[in-house]
């Protein structure tokens, strides 16, 4: 079991207990705590191990990295057994389920098994306030209209308490090619690992024990980035992204345009060009604050002006290949002007996506 902690001294004793009570004390199991507490979790933790017939260990963490998606994935890199269990502390994600996860995916041969919210038998009572209750189901109806495919066997994406075989998550790579942004792991851990079989079991997500929620408002944003880091980690979603990020600067380049030839009476081909940098910052924002929000390679400026610089350089190449294509191969401006357009375009997206970002 992995269990990330944050301040959840109140609940350690009873959750310990429950876990206890449900699990047949073997050598197999083991709780890890993987805790960025600044209260006396760990020491709590410590005490209470002592009394328990399985292992239990805390890995305190100095710097919190990645805050609880972190914890998770730390704690998921330093277990090595054959099912890993993630689970929350506050005894939201109630422990007499364990076995029973674990047995879903033994019989069905899942590769992992979610504990549901959704599914019929489960519900959602502890959510508390109808905001939460509001904010959880749209994120997960967003996340599941984002991956209809990869989600339309799980109902609870969102669930903090799954069962995932150690396998599922060797196929990511290594561990460090998941980073989950903020509370959404499992969400991380489907699209990145893609389980083949997927099975799920209705629980009561109960009332927090004891202790203070850590889900904020900044949560939220950080889950909408995240959705956004996992849509766009295809190339191809990327270039399309890319593309309709480019469209979208011909306004800020024809309103340039306009104010330049009617308000300063400056030669169209003078303002164009001034106006040509105007959508290309305009893009500049989209792209790096957006689209590679989490690729940064250079420093700002560098990025900014290899960009330019690039977008700049299309056009330069552009002219001369569609002569080539015209005077060289005999085609007529229009198919010329698209193969010489698109290959440009090709190339600025594989030198923006491959150099100036990681
Ligand atoms: N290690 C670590 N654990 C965290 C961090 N933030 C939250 N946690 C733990 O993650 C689990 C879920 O956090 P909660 O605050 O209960 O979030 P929630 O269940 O969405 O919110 P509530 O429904 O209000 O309880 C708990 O066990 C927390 O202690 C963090 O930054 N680091
Ligand atoms: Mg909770």
């Amino acid at each position: 079991m992995v269990i990330p902690t944050f301040n959840e001294a109140a609940n350690i004793t009873e959750l310990l207990r429950r876990i206890s009570t449900a699990v047949p004390p073997c050598e197999e199991t083991s709780v890890l705590f993987v805790d960025d507490s600044t209260d006396d979790t760990p020491e709590v933790i410590e005490k209470e191990a002592t009394r328990l017939p399985f292992k239990v260990s805390v890995h305190h963490r100095a710097t919190p990295a990645g805050g609880l998606g972190g914890a998770v994935m730390e704690g998921i890199a330093r277990s090595d057994s054959r099912w890993i269990v993630v689970m929350d502390a506050d005894l939201q994600h109630p422990p007499a389920l364990l076995p029973e996860l674990i047995a879903t995916g033994e019989r069905t041969g899942a590769e992992l098994v979610v504990a549901s919210r959704y599914t019929g038998g489960g519900s959602h009572g502890g959510l508390g306030n109808r905001y939460r209750v509001l904010v959880s189901g749209a994120s997960t109806a967003l996340a599941k209209s984002l991956f209809p495919k990869l989600l339309r066997e799980v109902s609870d994406p969102m669930s903090g308490y799954f069962a995932i075989r150690r396998h599922l998550v060797d196929r990511a790579g290594h561990t460090g090619a998941l980073r989950p942004l903020g509370y959404k792991i499992l969400l991380e851990l489907i699209v990145r690992c893609r389980p083949r079989a997927t099975a799920e079991m209705a629980y009561d997500f109960g009332v927090r024990h004891a202790g203070e929620s850590k889900s904020t408002i900044r949560e939220g944003l950080r889950f909408l980035r995240h959705l956004l880091r996992l849509r766009t980690s295809g190339t191809p979603i990327r270039a399309l992204a890319f593309g309709a990020i480019g469209l979208s600067g011909f306004l800020p380049n024809l309103a340039v345009l306009w104010v330049l030839t009617h308000r300063t009476g400056l030669h169209y081909t003078a303002a164009e060009v001034i106006a040509n940098q105007a959508g290309l910052l305009w893009n500049f924002v989209f792209v790096d604050r957006v689209l590679y929000r989490d690729r940064k390679r250079f420093r700002t400026h560098t990025r900014m002006l290899s960009f330019i610089a690039l977008a700049n350089a299309d056009l330069v190449v552009r002219i001369p290949l569609m002569v080539l294509l015209v005077a060289g191969m005999g085609l007529t401006p229009v198919p010329a002007t698209a193969i010489a357009l698109s290959l440009v375009f090709a190339l600025r997206f594989l030198c923006v996506d491959r150099f100036l970002y990681s």
